[in-house]
């Protein structure tokens, strides 16, 4: 005792801080959150520590989730737990409380029409620091059954679940940590991007900062804008059809022919800005004597096709949403003579609720009563966000330029919308919304461009370097909390998007609406480029 006490004493006579009275213990904290909790019409599962370096496996997730198991990066505390949106609809929710907290809570979102809780998410987002919660987003796994005559699961998919999710995981972290959170963070991508504009636009309270890439916002038009693929190119047997490796080996090169080095000066497959790219198949067609079959060549049907594929959806006349870039072409997945699956499952699901309905018959009267029944304005296309500005919120936004999936220009146009609807010039958007362009990307990452600006987990490059120049999210952090905004996102490709194998190269991504000029020298390395 004697002794403990003079150790103590010179502690105290420096100012050393000692073991406050309410010593925070996570360990313990951990075990007993679930008893101090009083979330209304929920159910705890379990409440346990999670050492770093554990690999979590999850034997009752939905297989088609695709995520059997996840690395976690970091000591957490991991809550998993159900709560009910209505008597029919509920989501599962977990929170992954790191044992180092930096004081920011954080949520993640979802995608495709999952129904999946995305694990590698919470593990990167835990790692650095933030109090991260994900959801089911009101269902499990990938396919829209779930929405069969179940409004309520609509709804949760629509903006309920991560709306929920934010209002019981900061009332978590803060009885968890004994502490009020400081600052609020979402990150998502494609659907985890239209989750993203859906809060900025309807509960502008629940973030100070969101990073939304490739959102799939203006939801109805999109589902048909990539429905309407099929109606182009007609099944594998039509003579209109293209098949994947004519657009891979024919078009895309001659693609890359018109587009790469003609308009960016250089020749490097990535087309830097492909609204500029006026793409023109004709030079493709058979001439006499030469046959389409041996694939060096295209028919004066297919050279429409492509055509048509590159070429905004029109709706009953109306401009309804943006062509697919060329570029994107490389990766045929919509051109795959197929009906695109989750129009299918939400025209079969939601739209007419039938789930025998022939989705080979979807066209333009479908497409236009879709827009129509917009359930639960789940197109997530709002343009007026001025209740987010006004709190100090802010926006950053980054699309892959070559995205098969959802059309980058889409991107463009929602900032565009913003621009116009709350009257804002240049200046006054840059405050509080950017959007990047990152060039050679796919959907929401991958890519021969530089594509790492810390998305994601995925390519391993992310967490090794989280400097606010070429980290969207640690990006974010700064703009809020130092009020320093980013004007550039620096990229880096890693060799066969292998950390371990080193640089390939790294590149920086302007904000829109500057694009990338190249000034010369060495093209691979990012002075060599401009924002013009
Ligand atoms: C985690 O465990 C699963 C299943 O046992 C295995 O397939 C996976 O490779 C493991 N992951 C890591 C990072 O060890
Ligand atoms: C969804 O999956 C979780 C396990 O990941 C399970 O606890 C839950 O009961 C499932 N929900 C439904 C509606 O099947
Ligand atoms: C809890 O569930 C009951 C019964 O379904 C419902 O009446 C009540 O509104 C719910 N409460 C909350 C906070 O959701
Ligand atoms: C905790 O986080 C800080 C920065 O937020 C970092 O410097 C430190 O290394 C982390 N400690 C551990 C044990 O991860
Ligand atoms: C393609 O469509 C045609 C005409 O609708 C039909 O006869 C044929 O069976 C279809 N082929 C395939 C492979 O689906
Ligand atoms: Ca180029």
């Amino acid at each position: 005792m004697l002794t403990r006490h003079w150790l103590l004493l010179p502690a105290l006579l420096l100012g050393i801080k000692t073991t406050p009275a309410h010593a925070f213990d996570f360990d313990s904290q951990c075990s007993s959150i679930s008893s101090q909790l009083n979330v209304p019409n929920s159910t705890v599962f379990f409440s346990q520590l999670v050492p770093a370096n554990t690999n979590l496996t999850f034997p009752d997730n939905d297989p088609s989730c695709g995520r059997p198991s996840q690395l976690v990066l970091t000591d957490i505390c991991r809550i998993a737990m159900f709560i009910a949106t209505s008597d029919r609809s509920g989501i599962n929710f977990e929170a992954w409380l790191p044992r180092n907290w930096t004081g920011r809570f954080l949520s993640t979102g979802n995608g495709g029409l999952s129904g999946c809780i995305q694990y590698e998410d919470l593990a990167y987002t835990a790692a650095l620091g933030f109090a991260t919660v994900g959801a089911n987003n009101g269902h499990n796994g990938t396919s829209g059954a779930a929405f069969l005559n179940n409004p309520g699961v609509v709804e949760d998919f629509a903006f309920r679940s991560v709306h929920t999710g934010v209002v019981v995981g900061k009332t978590i972290t803060d009885t968890f940590y004994d502490t009020p959170h400081k600052k609020s963070y979402y990150l998502g991508c494609s659907t985890g991007g239209r989750q993203a504009l859906k809060t900025v636009q309807d509960f502008p309270d629940d973030f100070d900062g969101v990073v939304a890439g490739a959102a799939a916002a203006d939801m109805n038009h999109l589902l048909a804008w990539s429905g309407n693929f099929f109606v182009i190119t007609g099944n594998t047997s039509a003579p209109t059809f293209v098949p994947a490796q004519t657009w891979v080996n024919l078009i895309h090169p001659d693609v890359l022919d018109q587009c790469d080095e003609k308009l960016d000066g250089v020749s490097d497959g990535i087309i830097e800005d492909p609204d500029l790219c006026e793409y023109d198949p004709q030079g493709l067609v058979c001439k006499e004597g030469e046959d389409p079959a041996g694939g060096e060549c295209i028919t004066e049907l297919q050279a429409r096709t492509v055509r048509e594929v590159f070429e905004p959806l029109f709706i009953n006349g109306k401009f309804s949403f943006p062509r697919l870039q060329p570029g994107s072409e490389s990766t045929p997945t919509l051109m795959n003579g197929q009906p695109f699956i989750f129009t299918a499952d939400w025209f079969r699901f939601v739209v007419f609720s039938n789930p025998n309905f022939d989705v080979t018959k979807l066209g333009n009267d479908d497409w236009a009563l879709a827009q129509q029944l917009d359930p639960f304005k789940i197109s997530s296309f709002n343009p007026d966000i001025s209740a987010f500005r006004n709190r100090q919120g802010r926006l950053l936004t980054y699309h892959g330029q070559a995205d098969p999936l959802i059309s980058p220009k889409n991107s463009e146009r929602y900032f565009n919308l913003v621009s116009r609807a709350m009257n804002l010039n240049r200046e006054a958007q840059d405050e509080f919304y950017r959007l990047f362009r990152i060039s050679g990307m796919g959907h929401c990452s991958g890519g021969i461009g530089a594509w790492e600006v810390g998305q994601t987990l995925a390519g391993s490059g992310n967490l090794v370097n989280l400097d606010p120049e070429s980290n969207v999210l640690t990006a974010m952090v700064r703009w809020v909390e130092e009020g320093v905004a980013p004007d550039t996102v620096l990229g880096r490709k890693f060799v066969n998007d292998d950390v371990s194998q080193g640089l390939q190269f790294e590149r920086r991504h302007c904000r829109f609406p500057l694009r990338n000029k190249f000034v010369g020298g060495d093209s691979t390395k990012p002075e060599s480029w401009e924002c013009v």
